[in-house]
């Protein structure tokens, strides 16, 4: 169902990378000799770590990046097409992977969260059932068990009731038809992946979520999608609450190769990505992605802190961060929508990645958020590695939760 790879290659990166400033925090990666521009800056400054300063975990072998930016650049700065099934942010995924990733269709890795909607709908449908209130009162109670929310539930029933009374359909099928591309309707305008335009440099964008939503380890699937296309990626360890963070982000960069600005624990997650900002204009990286800490003292000290790090990348460049991007857990079911209404209140989000669809979440909290929030759903992950996230597609997401063929069992 899906094509994840996209094979253009371009000219190489025309950017150029100062030596970095002596007081630049610490990078945490090791980069191969084959490494470029940037890259090389970065490698440099890596090489005059001392070993001490080397991260433990040694980063798994990999070949040179694919100089793909030219080409990708420009494929990337174009709108995606509501319908479009390619993203075209995976050149040379094959060549950095260890192993090729086995395809797997949406619907398979989102087993678990289509079962809760297939199978309530599913037994529905099955018996054939005959077009009454009954039907349309026992679908809008699948709906609601299945995430979707009071509101967008009853909604969407009730457009099905209308043109149930004008007989507009000749069957149940029709009916599940039409809820099909009723869902689809109210999620497509909102599945718009994050591509990276050609400007602005850096490219900054900041991770807000709860804690244990995925943001780290969204960040890492990130770092290695952005560097696969062939753009020069920073890390920015703005979580400083937990000390297990930094590590864990510093592992993210390991695997994918870039490089982590970090300080110690205890630090002032806003100046941690201050320095982080100035350090990747200083080195000519593309995309900056700054992480957070999910949990401070209280709430209002997180919103104060998250709400501190926009006003300080602010003064460095006014537009910054480019896409303040919300993690949320797919599992969160309809308090999913308070989060996602405090956050956006206190730092203006720009776009949304529903994590752990592959999990015991049942997905249809995603309607319900874009109904209510009308925020761009980048993203999706759908598990714990590094190639488990994929953009959003609402063609596919409903396929995989709505299977057409259900009605025909
Ligand atoms: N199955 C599955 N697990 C995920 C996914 N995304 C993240 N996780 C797991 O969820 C757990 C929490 O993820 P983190 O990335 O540490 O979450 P966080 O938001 O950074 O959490 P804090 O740093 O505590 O704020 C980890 O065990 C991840 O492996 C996903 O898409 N699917
Ligand atoms: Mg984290």
């Amino acid at each position: 169902m899906f094509k994840w790879f996209r094979k253009d290659k371009g000219a190489p990166p025309a950017i150029e990378a100062p030596p970095p400033p002596a007081a630049m925090a610490e990078p945490s990666s090791a980069l191969p000799e084959a490494a470029t521009g940037v890259d090389a800056a970065i490698a440099a400054a890596a090489d005059s770590l001392a070993p001490a300063h080397r991260p433990a975990v040694e980063p798994a072998p990999m070949p040179a990046p694919t100089p793909v930016v030219g080409t990708v650049l420009s494929a990337i700065a174009a709108p995606a097409a509501e319908t479009e099934r390619v993203p075209a942010l995976f050149a040379g995924e094959e060549a950095l992977a260890p192993e090729p990733p086995k395809p797997r269709s949406l619907r398979e890795r989102l087993a678990a969260s289509a079962r809760a909607l297939t199978a309530s709908v599913g037994n529905l449908f099955r018996r054939n059932p005959k077009l009454d209130e009954d039907l349309l009162e026992e679908l809008e109670t699948a709906l609601i068990q299945a995430d979707v929310g009071v509101t967008a539930s009853s909604e969407l029933v009730e457009q099905l009731r209308v043109r149930m009374k004008k007989r507009e359909f000749a069957d149940a099928n029709a009916l599940l038809a039409a809820l099909r591309a009723q869902l689809t309707g109210l999620v497509a305008p909102h599945a718009r992946p994050l591509r990276i335009p050609p400007t602005p440099r850096p490219f900054v964008i900041l991770t807000v979520g709860v804690n244990g939503a995925g943001k780290t380890t969204t960040i890492g699937k990130l770092a290695m999608r952005y560097r696969q296309a062939g753009l020069a990626v920073m890390l920015a360890a703005g979580d400083t609450f937990r000390a297990a963070a930094v590590e864990q982000l510093k592992t993210w960069g390991e695997r994918n190769q870039v490089q982590v600005i970090a300080q110690g624990s205890g630090a002032d997650s806003a100046s941690v990505i201050y320095d982080a900002l100035q350090a990747a204009s200083a080195r000519g990286v593309d995309v900056l992605i700054a992480d957070t800490a999910g949990r401070l003292h209280t709430q209002g000290h997180l919103m104060q802190e998250l709400a501190k790090v926009k006003r300080v990348l602010a003064k460095i460049d006014p537009s910054a961060p480019h896409e303040t991007l919300l993690v949320i857990d797919g599992g969160t079911g309809q308090n999913a929508l308070n989060q996602a209404r405090q956050f956006h209140q206190a730092v203006g989000l720009t776009g949304i990645a529903v994590t752990k669809l592959d999990g015991t979440a049942k997905g249809g909290m995603v309607f319900a958020l874009c109904r209510e929030m009308k925020l761009p759903i980048r993203f999706i992950g759908v598990g714990e590695k590094r190639e488990d996230l994929r953009e959003f597609v609402a063609a596919d997401f409903v396929d995989a939760l709505l299977p057409r063929e259900l009605g025909q069992a």
